[in-house]
């Protein structure tokens, strides 16, 4: 979603680590109750960015060529397997309008929109999975568009009891739904208690009633739609906006091999709380709560990481177990194998408006394209949680760039380092004004220095030895340590080919029971 835009106070409040109060030590081995996601050691790549949907609109934008987003992705399939890519993040897929970036869905049982036709869609999930590669979608059902007004739903067509009682549109006289009976609206922002004051009301558009059941089995036949298009996970929009108990039921329902939702950006207790709301588990206890929860955006780690374009590395360390959601261990409970960590997205950094101007707040990158972005890669490539790599970094910023980040995913996948592994902060380099950690992959160990040259550190400093160096750039290195210590290994393709199913429209699905 299109956000309002921190101020520089907001941003040094928010940059602040997250204090970890108690030291994680839990490592259950019971995987009896696993949902897809914990102990993960997927990558992924966040397929599409602002502007994506302007792509193949020669009429409105002629300097951005005929091909639309979904053949573009399709074109970059073989790169994205060969770089070690294991999930792709694609943009909205339901309709939204004939140009849009798609976060207000209007019609989610029609899956053509701005970036592509349905085949064009269909194409490149199919090429995704063809390649190994696993889909995600991006799953905007807090809140709906109507086909030309504020409420007018179509396919699937709801009235306005699918709307929240408390939604704008019950207020204001423009949206012509002011005289529907209030006893017939849309009983939401149920009292969540994980939020204070209850679940957010979207101002733009249609807040939509989740407690409803007719509401929940039209979002279930389009998730499972989607499945058949061969899509296999979901990536929630503006999760604060109603129960993570919903989360829990869509996902039963719909079983997705990974789950993450954004929720409000700095609001990581918050976010917390709804990691568990979202638990198939809900019966179960401490870590296995977690085991069935769904992923989030670890915004915390993004804010702190910016303290990097500062030469701040110290404030890396956090409290001694790093930072983010990743380096949290309230309650004793591994949560970074509930973060999934990321540099950029789509609703940070530099953005434009459809007549090429920046928008407001959105002039500079969080990064730039220097040794500041490359260290920021550095950290979330090499550390616990998922990372999510951005297209445009990817793909746009040069090839040394690209290079760096494949080196580093090389690396990372050698030593096979997962969500929930363990790290082990070099208080030595902190000393010297420097970041190093050592990670605990499942096949080797890997050691990370941002900041400073091996000077100030590299990991014979600590006493390590054995280690072969992977990947390294402008202020920051990166180093495996393998049984036997053998030369330099470099990951394949996906070797698997995934199964693209047979499509069936959302009209024609019944769901099974919640
Ligand atoms: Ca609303
Ligand atoms: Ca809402």
């Amino acid at each position: 979603m299109k956000r309002i835009l921190f101020t520089r106070w907001e941003l040094t409040r928010r940059a602040k680590p997250i204090a970890a109060a108690v030291l994680a030590v839990v490592f259950a081995t019971s995987c009896l109750f696993a949902q897809a996601g914990f102990d993960d050691n997927r990558v992924m790549l966040q397929g599409f960015y602002w502007e994506s949907y302007r792509f193949g609109h020669t009429d409105k934008f002629p300097t951005m060529g005929s091909k639309h987003w979904y053949e573009m992705v399709q074109d970059k399939v073989p790169d994205i397997d060969s770089a070690g890519f294991d999930l792709v993040w694609l943009p909205p897929p339901a309709y939204a309008g004939d140009l849009s970036a798609g976060y207000n869905p209007k019609q989610y049982f029609r899956l053509d929109n701005s970036y592509g036709s349905f085949d064009q869609h269909r194409s490149v999930v199919a090429a995704l999975l063809t390649h190994g590669i696993e889909p995600i979608a991006d799953i905007v059902i807090n809140h709906r568009d109507g086909t030309t007004g504020w409420a007018d739903f179509t396919n699937p067509d709801w009235g306005p009891w699918s709307i929240c009682q408390d939604d704008e549109a019950f207020s204001n006289p423009d949206s012509g739904i002011t005289k529907f009976p209030v006893s017939q609206r849309g009983q939401c922002e149920e009292q969540v208690d994980y939020r204070p004051g209850g679940t957010y009301a979207y101002p733009s558009f249609r807040d939509i009633a989740h407690p409803d059941p007719r509401v929940r089995a039209d979002i279930e036949r389009y998730l499972l739609s989607l499945k058949s298009l061969g899509y296999r996970g979901w990536r929630f929009d503006m999760v604060h906006g109603y129960a993570g108990k919903w989360i829990a039921v869509y996902n039963r329902v719909t079983k997705p091999t990974f789950s993450v939702g954004e929720y409000d950006w700095d609001k990581h207790s918050q976010q917390r709380g709804w990691i568990k709301a979202t638990s198939v588990n809900s019966d179960a206890q401490g870590v296995e709560i977690l085991r069935g929860s769904s992923d989030v955006f670890d915004f915390t780690t993004q804010f702190s990481l910016k303290l990097i374009d500062a030469g701040n590395y110290t404030s890396l360390y956090g409290f001694g177990n790093g930072i983010g959601m990743v380096g949290d261990s309230s309650e004793g409970l591994p949560w970074k194998n509930r973060a999934v960590t990321f540099v950029e997205n789509h609703d940070t950094g530099y953005r434009t408006n459809e007549d090429g101007t920046p928008e407001p707040g959105h002039q500079f990158d969080s990064f730039a394209n220097n040794w500041q972005v490359e260290q920021a890669y550095a950290q979330i490539l090499t550390h616990p949680g998922v990372p999510c790599v951005y297209w445009k970094h990817f793909f746009e910023w040069g090839p040394d760039l690209q290079n760096k980040i494949k080196a580093i995913i090389n690396a990372r996948k050698i030593a096979d380092i997962t969500s929930g592994s363990e790290i082990d902060l070099q208080e030595n380099a902190k000393n010297l004004g420097v970041y190093a950690a050592r990670v605990v992959g499942r096949k080797g160990e890997l050691y990370v220095r941002i900041g400073g040259s091996d000077q100030q550190w590299q990991p014979s400093a600590s006493g390590y030895s054995d280690y072969r160096e992977y990947a390294q750039g402008a202020g920051w290195k990166v180093w495996v340590k393998l049984p036997g210590n053998p030369q330099v290994a470099h990951i394949s393709a996906h070797g698997t080919v995934l199964p693209v199913p047979e499509y069936q429209p959302a009209g024609k699905i019944n769901p099974p029971p919640e």
